[in-house]
């Protein structure tokens, strides 16, 4: 599928709008999301222009994934949850509403209910 370059994502890593930024380096970005399932609900993306994750390279899949457990770990530490919820839709027929790859970190204590 042809990648929209003016996805909402794809403008917050070009500097065009803001964002909460938590972590970045040569190949990731992570920031907090806008709409919070929990408090310190964090997104990790990939820098490479990707809708889907079956449309990553490898060195990008590493990197996120790298990312995504060095943020897991620090949100863990921050928010103190004792678990952490990782979810990541391809498709807008699997929930996904912006079209660019990113990793959900959502930090879940006992019986906590997620927003909708
Ligand atoms: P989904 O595509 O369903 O995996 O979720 C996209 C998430 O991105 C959703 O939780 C809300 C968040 N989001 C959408 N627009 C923005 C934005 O402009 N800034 C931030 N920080 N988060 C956003």
């Amino acid at each position: 599928m042809a990648y929209d370059n003016n996805n909402v994502f794809a403008r917050i890593l070009r500097g065009e709008l803001p964002c909460q930024r938590l972590y970045e380096d040569e190949h990731t970005l992570a920031f907090l999301d806008i709409m919070p399932q929990s408090e310190g609900h964090t997104l990790v993306l990939p820098k490479e222009p990707a809708e889907f994750i079956t449309e990553m390279s490898d060195a990008s899949l590493e990197a996120t994934m790298l990312t995504t457990r060095k943020l897991a770990r620090a949100v863990q530490t921050v928010t103190g949850a004792p678990g952490l919820l990782l979810s990541q839709f391809n498709g807008a027929a699997a929930g996904q509403t912006v079209p660019h790859v990113h990793f959900h970190i959502i930090p879940r204590f006992p019986d906590q209910r997620l927003k909708s």
